[in-house]
């Protein structure tokens, strides 16, 4: 009711024509609750954090604020990003389509790269209706000026156009960073120094902190205004550094990677909750929608393990359910249900339809589904019946249980020392499978964990999934540039290359 009476005040010109309202209600007709006024919208993005490293999720960090905001709302178990690693994710994140529609395919290596000035971001439609836009943290869409988000739709930016920078200097007391013998990281590089709009400035402080400041601050200043703001602290992504508060709070958190990295993660939580409280001073909280996630999954890539994705396989950069699957959070006190768990297939491109439609803006994208009435339980379907990622020539596709990922074959040894070490330079355009391609089929309802290779019993699965990718792959384009970065793993006994 609540959708059909909201779609009759946004149509106003329609109404008599659609006869949305009844010309004379009946006397004893309940009163129809109102449809919630449009929200302002927060999303919160992590970066590499891992879906299992949430409480609410069955983490042993304490994330009290996060797992609140779980309680206050819906939390997703089959919520995706549309890459796994951070700057194609970011790239759909932004444009609420397929980052591959416009050859956005793998993590920039050139720094003269940005985000195709034809596309259109999310920010750039909500600062078209009046909206006020703000992101605070990284960006990792193009550091050249052209590219700043200043000119993609946002009013106001405080953070990084590179994907990674320091938090601390390190050697400050009361500071940690693991490994303990890695030279300080430094912000020497354009894309690693911190902006206030187009301007350097020098942030001594931690990082996490100084960005949580920025965002209760924006929320104070436009408090009564409608605003979008995209919060994307690049946290707990390396380097892995954390300050005496947060480390306090982990201590039983076994090995001392892992126990930097659930620092980074109870910084994390701390800024939700400041953003919370923020919200709630203002008494914004029933009105606002808050969406948290994270924009890939954690990493293998260190000397020991210091996250997880269980209960599944993979990492940042696989194909695999750990890579692209993320801990998902959407609340809306005057929108949504609260304290449901939601099972269905979906993606962070649907935010875009979402928070479009929550505020009664037009969403043009073929991609992006409107998740409100799915989470309500106003549909049984799911949002997705397939979910898509390439990062050519690898290719993976989700139909509700199964999923299929096709990934190159190599004959390169894999190195000793820990996994998902960076490979030099291919021999061979990475467009192209010389050596053939693994095919692997899982059931997740049987096997979440991708341990089981089932293709050989199901062919007509493969063979449809074949077809449907073909299908999406005729509406994508080329990359706009070849990767020649990648890295080696086990799959059913095959090594197989991926690349990022
Ligand atoms: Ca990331």
């Amino acid at each position: 009711m609540n959708h059909r009476s909201r779609h009759c005040v946004l149509a106003a010109g329609l109404i008599a024509a659609f006869g949305c309202q009844p010309s004379e209600p009946p006397p004893e007709a309940s009163v129809p609750s109102p449809a919630p006024p449009p929200p302002n919208i927060v999303v919160i993005v992590g970066d590499d954090l891992g879906y299992g490293d949430i409480g609410v999720y069955g983490s042993e960090i304490p994330t009290p604020h996060i797992d609140q905001l779980a309680r206050d709302g819906v939390r997703l178990t089959d919520g995706h990003v549309s890459a796994a690693v951070c700057s194609p994710m970011r790239a759909g994140f932004h444009t609420g389509r397929y980052q591959n529609r416009f050859g956005w395919e793998y993590n920039p290596t050139d720094h003269d790269l940005g985000l195709p000035l034809d596309q259109k971001t999310v920010a750039n439609h909500f600062q078209d209706a009046g909206y006020v836009t703000g992101l605070i943290g990284k960006w990792h869409l193009g550091v050249p000026e052209p590219y700043h988000p200043l000119h993609r739709g946002f009013d106001e930016f405080y953070g990084i156009l590179g994907g990674v920078t320091s938090y601390i200097d390190s050697r400050l007391p009361g500071t940690h960073e693991w490994p303990a013998e890695r030279a300080p990281t430094t912000r020497t590089r354009e894309s690693q120094v911190i902006r206030d709009g187009f301007e350097v400035i020098e942030v001594e402080e931690y990082l996490t902190d100084v960005f949580a400041e920025k965002a209760v601050d924006f929320i104070d200043r436009h408090a009564d205004e409608r605003f979008l703001l995209m919060l994307t602290p690049n946290t707990p992504h390396t380097p892995l550094q954390a300050t005496d508060e947060y480390m306090e709070r982990v201590q039983h958190i076994e090995g001392d990677g892992a126990r930097v990295y659930a620092a980074m993660v109870v910084s994390l939580d701390d800024y939700v909750g400041d953003v919370v409280a923020a919200l709630r001073k203002h008494d914004l909280e029933r009105d606002t929608l808050v969406v948290f996630l994270s924009d890939n999954g954690c990493i293998d890539y260190m000397a020991e393990p210091i996250c997880t994705n269980a209960p599944l396989a993979g990492y940042k950069r696989y194909h695999l359910e750990g890579g692209h699957r993320v801990p998902f959070i959407l609340k809306w006190p005057a929108g949504l249900p609260q304290g449901e768990v939601y099972h269905g297939l979906a993606s962070a491109l649907d935010l875009y339809a979402t928070f479009a439609a929550a505020s009664g803006i037009e969403a043009d994208s073929p991609d992006s589904v409107d998740l409100l009435p799915h989470l309500r339980g106003e549909t049984s379907e799911p949002p997705h019946e397939f979910l898509y990622w390439r990062a050519a020539p690898n290719i993976a596709i989700r139909w509700g249980k199964w999923k299929m990922w096709k990934v190159n074959n190599t004959n390169i040894e894999i190195p000793a020392g820990p996994p998902g070490q960076v490979l030099p330079s291919m021999a061979y355009p990475p467009d192209d499978s010389p050596m053939g391609q693994t095919t692997v089929l899982y059931d997740l309802e049987a096997d979440i964990g991708e341990t089981s290779n089932v293709a050989d019993q199901h062919p007509e699965i493969v063979e449809r999934l074949e077809r449907e990718l073909e299908a999406w792959e005729a509406g994508l384009s080329a990359p706009l540039w070849v990767n020649h970065r990648g890295t080696l793993h086990s799959l059913q006994g095959q090594t197989v290359q991926l690349f990022f």
